[in-house]
């Protein structure tokens, strides 16, 4: 992606006045290792973002109304470790002003710099992960940054719990904490608010939430490089979403993998709304009516 390309803002809205959240465009595809393009996904999630309607139907809001700014795209073309640097910096700014971070990828790479801003500025907190594959490689290719060493790296700065998982490699199952693995296949056989409320019940007070949007079923999210059948349902990630919002404190998220294809238009629209819809239940006014 060439720095002369503008980038659209998310909903399209320039915010004025007060802001709360900062959305930081992350179009990095550095070490992803079988289809590229994710360099590609905040630009379309962006895009896609201008047709949300701005009501959200389960919270009675308008979260637009809290302020969202969309800010430059982080642009790097070196190493993940020197992208984790750039994005360790961006993140650590957008808390030191007091407002929530939201990180578009990318591949997963992209989010080790945002979870180690977290660490720097919250002394005690949790990684949740939403996920296809457990990204908990000591080291991969050649380099501890990969996208498949997010976790490994994450769990050296906070406690994290494991959610979609269908895809692992032998040497990762040693290091993994089964209590905190939440297995697809376990997951579509269980009432979802049990699982849920296990799930959460296992996270500190902080959390940063790291969605791979591969964790989704790729029936309903094909646009990913690495799909892989019997992810999640969309109310399965809204009732995990809803229910940390109401009982954790979410301190930011990253939404990463979306690899966008002409043919599948619906994945950057899902991507879109999958934000606006988790800053909805974040910002949602807890004294507020209860929801529909
Ligand atoms: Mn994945």
């Amino acid at each position: 992606m060439s720095q002369s390309i503008e980038y659209p803002c998310f909903l399209d809205i320039q915010a004025e006045g007060a802001v709360n959240v900062s959305i930081l465009p992350v179009p990095y595809d550095g070490t992803s290792t079988w289809k590229k393009g994710a360099d590609r996904g905040p630009f379309a999630l962006l895009e896609a973002s201008s047709q949300l309607e701005l009501y959200d139907i389960p919270t009675a809001t308008e979260p637009y109304r809290q302020g969202i700014e969309t800010l430059p795209p982080v642009l790097c073309h070196e190493s993940p470790e020197m992208l984790a640097q750039h994005v360790h910096e961006q993140v650590t700014a957008i808390l030191e002003a007091g407002r929530l971070p939201v990180v578009l990828g990318g591949d997963h790479s992209v989010s080790i710099g945002a979870i180690q801003a977290a660490a720097a500025a919250v002394p005690t907190f949790s990684v949740l992960q939403v996920d296809a594959h457990l990204d908990s490689r000591e080291s991969y290719q050649g380099s501890a940054y990969n996208h498949a060493c997010v976790m490994a790296r994450a769990r050296e700065l906070a406690d994290i719990v494991q959610v979609g998982i269908r895809s692992a490699d032998a040497a990762e199952i040693p290091s993994l904490d089964p209590k905190r693995v939440f297995w697809a296949h376990r997951i579509l056989e269980r009432p979802t608010s049990e699982w849920v409320e296990e799930a959460v019940s296992l996270l500190s007070e902080s959390v940063w939430v790291s969605i791979d949007l591969d964790g989704l079923d790729p029936a309903i999210l094909p646009a990913t490089g690495t799909p892989v059948p019997g992810g999640l349902h969309w109310h399965h990630l809204q009732a995990l979403l809803a229910r940390i919002s109401d009982a954790r404190r979410v301190i930011g998220f990253d939404v990463v993998e979306l690899c966008p294809h002409p043919a599948h238009w619906g994945s950057d629209f899902l991507a879109a709304q999958l934000v606006y819809r988790f800053l909805a239940e974040i910002l949602r006014p807890r004294e507020s009516e209860p929801r529909v």
